[in-house]
């Protein structure tokens, strides 16, 4: 059940792409609508992401996001959200990121996925997202919520398409055969010291979970995940603030390592 009209939609989508563009936090939409559901949320995403579309860019992949404890811990939430992934968020391995054009960023250690086939929910689950992997990679994601302090509700981060800010790949792609990823070991690091770890199971028992609940959210907005998508399964362990003068990585075992600096 949805409780905006598409106008309202439309006007809440275009704050949000305004206040990312303009690089400066607004407050949760909630404090203005307390009675949006996920409904509207993915609504509002959507317009977003349309928004960005009509500024030249082309969503290249998807992101699941609060799917492990350490996240929903952080951020006081406990259900996993979707979100879209654009070109123009890619940033290369060992490249820097300007500071300047971010509100308040954070750094996330992520396996990511890039699929072979169309996955297409509902009914999704772990064996045919393995079955669809073309490979597995290290994948850095910087998040920089719009609203102010980071603070939010599930429909207020969703509506925000989920934090998306920036991603990092790198690493060696790896096929899923005869790879646990549940028990492969992950490890932050900023400025050269470790500073969070896990392992793949701290994404919801199993990063392809994350993979599966995304293709089922996808359905439920009447879309497919597409062949060649790239989809991040979410932060392992909680997300660390960085500033400019920050060099962060993940290593990830058997994957290999993925690097970013900030300026
Ligand atoms: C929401 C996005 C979370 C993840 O990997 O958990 C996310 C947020 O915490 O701002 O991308
Ligand atoms: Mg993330």
């Amino acid at each position: 059940m949805s409780t905006l009209d598409a106008a309202e939609v439309e006007r809440l989508a275009r704050h949000l792409e305004a206040a990312e563009h303009e690089v400066r936090a607004v407050s949760k939409i909630t404090d203005e609508h307390p009675e949006l559901d996920f409904s509207d949320a993915y609504a509002i995403q959507r317009a977003l992401c349309q928004v960005r579309v009509e500024r030249g860019h082309r969503v290249v992949g998807y992101k699941a996001g609060l799917t492990s404890r350490a996240k929903m811990q952080q951020m006081g939430v406990d259900t996993p959200v979707f979100g879209r992934v654009f070109d123009d968020m890619s940033v290369a391995d060992g490249g820097e990121v300007d500071t300047s054009a971010l509100i308040h960023p954070r750094v996330e250690a992520e396996i990511a996925f890039v699929m072979k086939r169309e996955l297409r929910g509902p009914g999704c689950h772990i064996g045919a997202v393995l079955a669809a992997t073309d490979f597995v990679v290290p994948a850095l994601e910087i998040i920089d919520s719009r609203y102010e302090n980071f603070r939010f509700d599930l429909p207020s981060v969703v509506a925000d398409n989920t934090s998306a800010s920036r991603f990092v790949v790198g690493g060696v792609p790896a096929s899923v055969a005869g790879l646990d990823l549940r028990s492969l070991g992950i490890v932050l690091e900023k400025n050269g010291e470790p500073v969070a770890v896990a392992a793949g199971a701290a994404v919801l028992s199993h990063p392809a979970a994350a993979v599966s609940m995304l293709v089922n959210s996808l359905a439920e907005q009447g879309e497919a995940l597409p062949a060649g998508a790239f989809v991040m399964s979410g932060g392992a362990t909680e997300a660390v603030v960085v500033a400019a003068g920050d060099a962060l990585s993940a290593r990830v075992q058997r994957l290999g390592q993925v690097g970013v600096r900030f300026k």
